[in-house]
């Protein structure tokens, strides 16, 4: 799966429809989706990819998750 597939993907775990993903959505979504980085990313993983810190992954934080 390609950062971009991935990024999709977590776009149908957008649960409240705002267009963004929240840190709880993407806890989700890496709890649903198991094995693509579930072993390269703990729960502690979730909270640093937040670069900026404003309680959203935006695009641009998602591909450092890759
Ligand atoms: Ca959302
Ligand atoms: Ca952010």
């Amino acid at each position: 799966m390609t950062v971009n597939e991935f990024t999709t993907c977590l776009k149908g775990f957008d649960e409240d429809n705002d267009g963004r993903m929240s840190k709880d959505e993407l806890a989700n979504a890496i709890r649903v989706s198991g094995g693509w980085f579930a072993n390269r990313k703990s729960k502690q993983g979730v909270q640093s990819v937040d670069a900026n810190g404003n309680g959203f992954i935006d695009d641009s934080e998602i591909k450092n998750l890759a």
